[in-house]
């Protein structure tokens, strides 16, 4: 990692009046959750998920879709935030306004902590119905059965609370997240490969707009660039960038 590009970062975190952070999958890999780049495995080891995150895979084969998910949900209940995830939270009470904007469904920043999460692509925690997104409690869902329980309300099958390939964006919070794209002085784009749209344009809008862009991933050849780029782990440099600007000792993030 270029260490001057870790000072000048530190600086203009001392100075942000609006920070915007954009997550990806990348900031929950340390936690143990598999990325979307990694190959599925198990029943799903020959699918990618852009061909299992559709509407149309879910009524080809509800059952098959829906235990990729509940497979998914065991293994989101089971691992902890890491210290990436500690570090963003932590930098709520730092900064005079923050935006969180993630595009994960693993609930892991308001694991740790962080108080408002922006979610683009919904959360696997919370199920609904495939017809009228009715909510269905989580006390319906028996993740023993391979079946999708049925709505109580219009009888239609359950499929988990997050945006699909080819579904929109829930609307406030797609709103919200351009609104402070458009208005933040520091973006900071966090484990991402920035190939989904349109949640990989929110940087574009930043920049054009006048915000520094700045880029952790361990991978140079990830899609969004931005005029600072940290290569490593988040889960390293999150903690290593608060000691640069603040002093605070990395392990405070350690939990
Ligand atoms: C939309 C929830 C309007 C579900 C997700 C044709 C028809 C229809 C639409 C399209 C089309 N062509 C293009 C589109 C648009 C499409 C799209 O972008 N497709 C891509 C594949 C080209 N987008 C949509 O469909 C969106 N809706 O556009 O609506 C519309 C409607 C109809 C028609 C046209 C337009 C909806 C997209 C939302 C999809 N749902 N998730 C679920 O989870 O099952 S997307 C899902 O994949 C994630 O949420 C995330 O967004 C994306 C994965 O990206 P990443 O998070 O970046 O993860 P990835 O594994 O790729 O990368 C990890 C990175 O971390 C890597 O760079 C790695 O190096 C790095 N890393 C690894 N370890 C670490 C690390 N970094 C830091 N520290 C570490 N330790």
């Amino acid at each position: 990692m270029n260490s001057n590009d870790l000072q000048t970062l530190a600086q203009l975190l001392k100075e942000s009046r609006h920070l915007a952070i954009l997550t990806g999958a990348g900031i929950s890999a340390e936690s143990g959750l598999p990325t979307f780049r990694d190959p599925l495995t198990g029943l799903w080891a020959n699918f990618r998920p852009e061909d299992l995150a559709t509407p149309e895979a879910f009524q080809r084969n509800p059952e098959f879709v829906w235990q990729w998910y509940v497979d998914r949900r065991k293994m989101a209940n089971h691992v902890r935030p890491n210290p990436g995830h500690h570090m963003i939270a932590w930098l709520a009470d730092r900064i005079p306004k923050l935006t969180l904007i993630t595009q994960n469904v693993d609930g892991l920043h308001q694991a740790a902590g962080s108080p408002e999460v922006i979610e683009l692509h919904g959360n696997i925690h919370r199920s609904k119905c495939f017809l009228y997104g009715h909510p269905i409690e989580v006390e319906l869902v028996d993740e023993n059965s391979i079946k999708p329980p049925e709505c109580p309300e219009c009888g239609s099958l359950a499929r988990p609370d997050v945006v699909w390939f080819g579904e929109t964006l829930p609307e406030k919070e797609l709103t919200e997240a351009v609104s402070a794209a458009c208005s933040a002085d520091l973006f900071l784009v966090i484990g991402t490969s920035g190939v989904v749209n349109p949640a990989a344009s929110l940087s574009l809008t930043a920049r054009n707009l006048g915000a520094t862009v700045a880029v952790i991933n361990p991978d140079p050849g990830a899609a969004i660039r931005g005029s600072l780029f940290l290569k490593g782990n988040s889960g390293k440099i999150l903690p290593e960038l608060a000691a640069e600007t603040w002093g605070i000792d990395p392990s405070l993030f350690m939990k």
